[in-house]
């Protein structure tokens, strides 16, 4: 799916601003068709955001399942004989969109894009004004990822009624229409999608270029960082299939897209009555079994998981916070991030892609394993459906973001029970999905579950473990983390002989917490409990990678291990340094 942009035959109207607002305390609004009429005692609302923190009442953040979203829009004369699409960054996580009272779109998962073609609508309509509706659910069960189930209690103790959203996952489920809303435009002749691939051989380049379109397109052209056409070609019709087109173009001597000193093409796909400028980047994936190579170089990953998280907004796509985040990891040396645990908002990638970060892309199928012992992948939680949505999932997450540069590794999940024998089936298809979809990229899982118990790494190009040695267990004795460590990996390794990647280790800490000796939650603890690790990933050659967990701290659902949200960060939620910062800081942008 392309990302909407603006030329000389497109446009790009953002309906992000207020948007009217209703509760549906009682989830009777569908079967009431709100969407027929403007909403009644709607309140102001603000897109793109959450809007659980908007609120005073708890009833409002806390409520389960409906709330209602709804906007006026012109359509400008001038865009009479086009194609226009209402597209949605995000709407976390389920969504139905009405136009004037027409259902134009259903999207279930609320981290990737969707969109409507509302053309023909907009064509018949005698509106001078238009209404888009959303309902949107926030509702999670075991047909969806990340699962989820509602719980209802009864009996004496419990107020009639009650229920909540059980979420095994270790963030709080905000939702709200998360990324903005656009209505774009396209001749009705026009190019659908752009899948762009590379490969270098010496200091040559081909870029290759599959192109679907009913628009007939002329020319293709690859424009340099000056403005310049270096390269330009006419494609060929694709396998005689109609509306596919492919080209290759070569080139010499390329400028590589390098992690921190990014390079970026352009590709013009220019067409009878429509073109599109796509953005890419020209550089080489490999792995073995001890190294990850981007150029051809070795690549360490230095840098973090992180969370699309922020006071107030919530995990509403906030360009300020993108900015501010990027900042801080280049003043750390930091390189990488993976996208814990949800694909992040478009925008957010194609700065990754300017700035040269490296990206982890992982889907939302997070909260697979319970840590009581009990099982996801039998009985009646995991099934066909959680299967089917997490493919869905793979597809939409791919055809986002398959053109970024940035993007250079795949994760299919985070922390799923792979020790289940339920795990094997599920994730051999899940791997396969992925690879079907991209042959070019790496594929990672992101691991709870270890080497003993672990059933589906021999898919898996590279290893990510998440581990909290002297945290979870054996809590503070920092003399335990480096034997522990090192026996585990050494498994690992043993077992699969592929490059490992520490995906998260960190220790709750609350900035200005100090003592002598260092306890648990003080800013010292944190920096001796990440040192600990860093001794022996120095060590092992076969570790090409530390994302202390988190980047920042965030919002989590209310627990006994949470103080108002998980401390974990590096940074606070408002993205002010602890001291582990520093410490990174000296260990990262020394090393090269
Ligand atoms: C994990 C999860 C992450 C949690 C973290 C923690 O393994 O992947 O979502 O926030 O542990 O702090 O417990």
């Amino acid at each position: 799916m392309l990302y909407p942009i603006e030329n000389k035959v497109r446009e790009v109207k953002n309906l992000s601003g207020i948007w009217n607002f209703k509760m549906d305390y009682n989830n009777v609004g569908i079967h009431e068709q709100w969407q027929k009429e403007p909403l009644k005692d709607a309140i102001p609302m603000a897109v793109p955001a959450s809007y659980n923190d908007l609120f005073t009442d708890e009833k409002d953040k806390e409520h389960v399942g409906y709330v209602w979203y709804e906007k006026t829009f012109i359509i400008p004369d001038s865009w009479n004989g086009k194609r226009i699409v209402l597209r949605f960054g995000s709407a976390t996580h389920h969504a139905t969109v009405w136009v004037d009272g027409v259902e134009a779109a259903k999207h279930k998962g609320g981290f990737l894009p969707f969109e409507a073609d509302i053309t023909q609508q907009m064509e018949e309509s005698e509106l001078e004004e238009h209404r888009v509706t959303v309902a949107l659910s926030n509702v999670l069960d075991w047909t969806c990822i990340p699962c989820g189930e509602v719980i209802h209690k009864e009996g004496p103790g419990y107020p009639e009624g009650f229920h909540f959203q059980e979420t095994y996952f270790d963030f709080y489920n905000y939702a709200g229409i998360h990324r903005p809303v656009k209505i774009y435009t396209t001749p009705k002749k026009y190019i659908e999608d752009i899948v762009i691939k590379t490969e270098t051989e010496g200091d040559r380049a081909v870029v290759k270029a599959w192109i679907t379109s009913n628009d007939i397109i002329d020319t293709v052209k690859v424009i340099d960082e000056s403005g310049d056409v270096v390269s330009e070609k006419a494609p060929k019709p694709w396998n005689d299939e109609d509306n596919k087109y492919y080209v290759e173009i070569e080139m010499n001597q390329p400028h590589l897209w390098n992690p921190k000193a990014a390079y970026l093409y352009k590709l013009k796909v220019v067409g009878k009555c429509d073109s599109y400028t796509e953005t890419f980047g020209i550089r080489t994936i490999e792995v073995t079994d001890k190294a990850f190579l981007i150029n051809g170089k070795e690549f360490y990953f230095q840098g973090f998981g992180k969370h699309e998280d922020s006071d107030i907004h919530g995990k509403g796509m906030d360009e300020a916070l993108n900015i501010r985040d990027f900042n801080l990891l280049k003043w750390m040396g930091a390189n990488s991030f993976r996208t814990s645990h949800y694909p992040y908002s478009e925008e957010l990638m194609r700065l990754a892609d300017r700035e040269g970060f490296v990206v982890i892309d992982e889907v939302p199928a997070v909260g697979m394993c319970f840590w009581d012992g009990n099982s996801v992948f039998a009985g009646n939680r995991v099934n066909n459906d959680t299967l089917a949505h997490h493919k869905d999932m793979l597809a939409d997450m791919y055809n986002r973001d398959k053109n970024h540069p940035c993007v250079v590794m795949w994760s299919v999940a985070n922390e799923a029970a792979t020790h289940e024998e339920g795990a094997v089936s599920y994730f051999k298809e899940v791997i396969e999905t992925m690879r079907n979809l991209d042959d070019t990229r790496p594929v990672t899982m992101v691991h709870t579950t270890g080497p003993d118990g672990d059933k589906v790494s021999q898919w898996l190009d590279v290893i990510c473990v998440n581990r909290y040695y002297a945290w979870y267990n054996d809590h503070a004795h920092l003399d335990v983390i480096g034997l522990q460590l090192e026996y585990e990996m050494e498994k690992w390794y043993r077992k699969y002989h592929k490059p490992i990647i520490m995906s998260e280790y960190g220790a709750d800490t609350i900035a200005g917490f100090h003592k002598m000796p260092p306890v648990a939650f003080t800013e010292e603890f944190q920096c001796m409990y990440m040192e600990e690790y860093h001794k022996i990933f120095d060590k092992l050659d076969y570790m090409i990678g530390e994302h202390p967990w988190a980047f920042a701290d965030f919002q989590t659902k209310q627990g006994l291990n949470r103080v108002d949200g998980n401390k974990k960060g590096i940074f606070t939620r408002n993205r002010q340094p602890k001291m582990a910062a520093y410490m990174l800081k000296e260990r990262w942008t020394k090393r090269k």
